[in-house]
């Protein structure tokens, strides 16, 4: 077997960024190892959400795996592959949402709105940031609308009454945690993407570091939120 090949795309000594697409890789690699083994060790109403945590890791992970090919051979930023992860993974997220409050009543309708709004937010985050790049702060606006009400959605939306009626302490600690992701942990991502070269935040750090990060606190994160109310739910 030719080794040289088989290493072909180096990282380079004091390589942060390809350091973290490296780490991202395994990161999101041993997370969904982890939802998928565990899955078998909850109460059977919680194991479809642990398959959906598995299945964000997993789509991640392998989107890493080129991401990192990519930066190491190019140099530049994956775009394209980063946001065909994100337009999988993230209306997965909202089918979790959909999954905590099916049992209390949840409609496809919400599910439906809150796919549709995520991948509104991230086809106009496309355009600013690979497209138009001279439009990037209208079209960040136009993204920051849609994330808005994804926002809106899980604080007094349906997604909120219905946890807040179902009287599961459970689900209502899931559902305290998860909000802090979509606000804390998701406005990692429109930070990244004002780093851009000639806006507001241009300077501050690598793109490709941020996004990584929030990745890995969004994805890997959310999945153990999840798991840890399956477990507290089955040892009461
Ligand atoms: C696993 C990936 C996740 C959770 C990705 C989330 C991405 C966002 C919340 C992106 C949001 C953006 C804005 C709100 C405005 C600027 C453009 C985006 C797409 C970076």
């Amino acid at each position: 077997m030719n080794l040289q090949l088989l290493f072909a795309s180096q990282i380079e000594a004091g390589d942060v960024v390809g350091f973290t697409f490296f780490i991202g890789t395994m990161a999101m690699l041993a997370a969904t190892v982890f939802f998928f083994a565990e899955r078998q060790n909850v109460p059977e109403k919680w194991r479809l959400s642990l398959t959906v945590s598995g299945l964000i890791t997993g789509i991640a992970a392998i989107h890493y795996y080129y991401m990192r090919d990519y930066y190491l051979t190019m140099g530049s930023s994956p775009t394209e592959f980063r946001y065909i992860d994100w337009v999988l993974t993230v209306p997965l997220m909202c089918v979790e949402f959909y999954l905590l409050t099916r049992p209390y009543g949840a409609k496809g309708k919400t599910l439906f709105a809150l796919i549709a709004a995520s991948v509104g937010m991230l086809v106009t985050g496309y355009i600013g940031e690979a497209i138009q790049p001279e439009a990037t702060i209208l079209w960040g606006t136009i993204s920051t609308v849609f994330y808005l009400y994804i926002v809106y959605e899980v604080f007094a939306g349906s997604v909120a009454k219905l946890a807040k009626n179902s009287d599961n302490p459970a689900l209502n600690q899931a559902m305290f945690l998860l909000k802090i992701f979509i606000t804390l942990g998701w406005s990692v991502y429109p930070i990244g993407y004002m780093t851009m070269e000639g806006n507001l935040l241009a300077g501050l750090g690598n793109i490709d570091v941020i996004y990584n990060l929030a990745d890995a606190i969004n994805k890997i994160g959310f999945g153990l939120v999840i798991y840890y109310v399956a477990t507290a739910e089955s040892s009461k």
